[in-house]
């Protein structure tokens, strides 16, 4: 593949109604998307970084200048001959997985075009369909939360999942609990608490959880270890697993049961793939983790999440919960049964809306082969 340009833009878009997490409130969404044009094809992928640098350390900003100032220039020009080849050409840039993983996935989408196959069959994905689970933000009281999981329920979601924080946590999942014994339900609290609270997050061993994600430290996996040996329900890490020897380390640290793959935090569909692989053969059942993509973002999401090692319902779920209009042509829609049927056609499988995009651009940079230096 010669890389002949690159376009990265910043697109605005609002949610269809604010999402709290134990990290603040998002309503108003500033989200990078990259299109990427080699021998002819174009390419697109999302950086699923958020606003502010509370969820993990990167912002839509600091990738916009990682790609700007160091991704782009190198890339532009240059022959690149598989997608996964890409992680390589990058390795010199610590970190920034979210920033690297917005131009990986445009290329596997492009190699994807050109060999005339769906991406998910590309990657060595074997579902046809996905099974989906929602994410719910904290809410005002536990009597709307209540609604609001019954809602999500007759949409036909197979795994309710609801956001946590201090003060905002038992009350909400003992009246959850209560008014649907039998679901699969879990909470997330985006690293709200310490070791110190670990009587109290003992206390929603009693609910049955399929898992408590990531209660501790976004970068400490010795202590998530030393609270799964004290609690009964399987602890699932999230922020902390940026790759496969951290995922590794947590596994043989017995720090978690679950993993949740995020593309954007792993840094792409190679390492993706690399970790449920590992995850896998180790009996560690991964699922894949959302971060309130855009069309783009959520179609490599449906991708990945065919692969064999995604055997719990993911964070994957309809554009009609988050946007008024999708990115993306058709819109994901989520079955009665609560699955995403995954498209049969070349690269990603859904038509990217220009016109829409160019309508929610704010700004955007532009590399092509012709002006680059060499
Ligand atoms: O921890 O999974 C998370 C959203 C933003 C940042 C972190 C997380 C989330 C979600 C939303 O839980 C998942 C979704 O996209 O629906
Ligand atoms: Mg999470």
């Amino acid at each position: 593949m010669k890389i002949e340009s690159i376009e990265l833009r910043e697109i605005r878009m609002q949610l269809k109604s604010p999402f709290e997490t134990s990290f603040g409130t998002t309503l108003n969404r500033r989200i990078l998307e990259v299109e990427v044009i080699a021998d002819g094809v174009s390419g697109w992928g999302e950086v699923t970084a958020v606003e502010t640098p509370a969820y993990n350390s990167e912002t839509t900003d600091t990738a916009w200048h990682i790609i700007s100032d160091f991704i782009a220039p190198n890339l532009i020009g240059k022959n690149v001959n598989k997608a996964s080849d890409f992680p390589a050409l990058v390795a010199a840039i610590r970190g920034h997985e979210m920033a690297k993983s917005g131009i990986e996935n445009a290329l596997w989408d492009i190699e994807a075009q050109r060999k005339r196959v769906p991406l998910w069959k590309l990657l060595g994905g074997t579902m046809e369909e996905i099974a989906c689970g929602v994410s719910l933000g904290i809410r005002e009281n536990p009597a709307s939360l209540v609604k609001k999981v019954e809602e999500e329920l007759r949409s036909g979601y197979q795994r309710i999942k609801l956001k946590i924080k201090p003060g905002k946590d038992l009350e909400y999942v003992a009246a959850v609990r209560k008014e649907f014994p039998h679901i699969r339900l879990s909470v997330d609290a985006n690293s709200a608490y310490t070791l110190d609270d670990m009587a109290h997050l003992k206390k929603l061993d009693e609910y049955k959880l399929l898992m408590m994600e990531q209660p501790l430290s976004w970068d400490d996996i010795y202590a998530h270890s030393k609270l799964q040996a004290q609690i009964e329900t399987a602890i699932c890490l999230d922020e902390c697993i940026h790759n496969t020897p951290q995922a590794l380390t947590a596994i043989e640290l017995k720090a978690c049961r679950i993993i949740n793959i995020k593309l954007g935090r792993v840094s792409g569909h190679t390492e993706a793939r690399e970790l449920q692989g590992i995850c896998h053969q180790r009996n560690i059942p991964v699922w894949c983790g959302g971060m309130l993509e855009a069309g783009i973002g959520r179609a490599h999401n449906i991708a990945m999440s065919t692969l064999p090692g995604f055997t719990l319902p993911g964070d994957v779920s309809a554009s009609r919960r988050y946007w008024n209009e999708d990115i993306i042509e058709p819109a994901v829609e989520v079955t009665p049964k609560g699955t995403i049927q995954v498209p049969k056609g070349p690269g990603l499988g859904f038509t990217v809306k220009r016109a829409l995009i160019e309508r929610l651009t704010v700004r955007r940079n532009r590399w092509s082969a012709q002006h680059a230096a060499h």
